[in-house]
């Protein structure tokens, strides 16, 4: 197990804790969905619900798979345990990917702006300096864009228990100078 995928899972779930309760649950979806969507604006609403969905199908996934004491709530203890069988939620980590790519980009062009992606990260809850190091990291355009396929592999990434020294490293802690 990678020190650096532990660090990126303990940023997600306390992300993910949206109501800050130290717990995973259903009503986390819904806020963390609402933010993410009201933060995409100028997006369809296709594409708003294809995120709605996609939050949904993330929080069943985890309730499904990581409930071992059943109580309808995911602690830190049972979600760390994600990193142990990751192919059972490839399929819903990659139609997550797409769908927040997707909000990225709502010119459908392929294309998604800085401006743009720091708002969706900042909905998520990463920090600005964080959000700004990961753009960078990707290689933007001359124009500060970069390719909705390479935030989606990044997102895949991200999730990975065998990588490290990826661009999503740098969302958990303090960028280096
Ligand atoms: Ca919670
Ligand atoms: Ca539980």
């Amino acid at each position: 197990m990678r020190t650096e995928a532990i660090n990126r899972v303990r940023l997600v779930f306390s992300l993910f804790d949206a109501n800050g309760n130290g717990r995973l649950e259903a009503e986390d979806f819904d806020l963390m969905s609402s933010r993410v969507v009201e933060a995409a604006s100028g997006s369809d609403e296709s594409a708003k619900t294809a995120m709605r969905v996609a939050f949904r199908r993330y929080w069943e996934t985890l309730a499904a798979e990581l409930d071992a004491d059943g109580d309808g709530r995911i602690s830190y203890d049972e979600y760390v345990r994600c990193v142990l069988s990751p192919e059972r939620f490839d399929a819903t980590i990659a139609a997550f990917a797409d769908a927040l790519a997707a909000l990225g980009s709502p010119a459908g062009d392929g294309l998604v702006a800085r401006p743009r992606f720091v708002a969706l990260m900042l909905a998520i809850g990463f920090d600005r300096p964080n959000i700004d190091a990961l753009f960078d990291a990707f290689g933007p355009t001359e124009t500060d864009h970069i390719p909705v396929a390479t935030w989606v592999e990044g997102i895949k990434d991200y999730y990975a228990p065998e990588k490290a020294d990826i661009p999503g490293d740098l969302l958990v802690g303090s960028p280096a100078a």
